[in-house]
């Protein structure tokens, strides 16, 4: 894909810390870590995001996110780590093409996800009648 980043970090024209490949993904350290050791994962063949992907592209990633994720506890002695994606610009993505954040997580290391709210009344059944519309 002309233009991608990590196209070209996967075809060695950009570098990158690499620290695991096999036939499907790729997996270097992200250049703004959240704490060190913050790796992303991405498959070979691009595709955009999450949602998008096809199925057997995210099966060959997700499997790799895992080896890297177990990799990366060891390697950091985190006590926990965080796995995301983020699927379109609404929702932070900036490289479009899908990547799985990676991050070692430490107690009280500061850092937050996301705030958490309430359902309204009976909101919580309409929005789950809602999405099972569409599965
Ligand atoms: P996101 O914003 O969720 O799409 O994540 C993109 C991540 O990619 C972000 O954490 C920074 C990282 N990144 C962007 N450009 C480069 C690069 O050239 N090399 C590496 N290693 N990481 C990059």
């Amino acid at each position: 894909m002309i233009d991608c980043i990590f196209c070209k970090i996967i075809a060695g024209e950009l570098p990158s810390w690499k620290v695991y490949e096999d036939d499907h993904a790729v997996a270097f350290l992200d250049i703004h870590p959240v704490h060190e050791g913050h790796t992303l994962v991405v498959p070979k063949k691009h595709c955009t995001d999450f949602v998008s992907a096809d199925e057997n592209c995210l099966r060959s990633v997700i499997v790799a996110t895992q080896k890297v994720a177990r990799a990366v506890l060891a390697a950091t002695e985190a006590g926990g780590v965080n796995i995301t994606t983020a699927n379109g610009s609404v929702a932070g993505q900036s490289v479009f093409h899908l990547h799985w954040h990676v991050m070692p997580r430490f107690e009280n290391d500061g850092f937050r996800l996301w705030p958490q709210s309430t359902y309204a009344d009976t909101g919580v059944e309409l929005m789950a009648s809602e999405i099972k519309k569409w599965i």
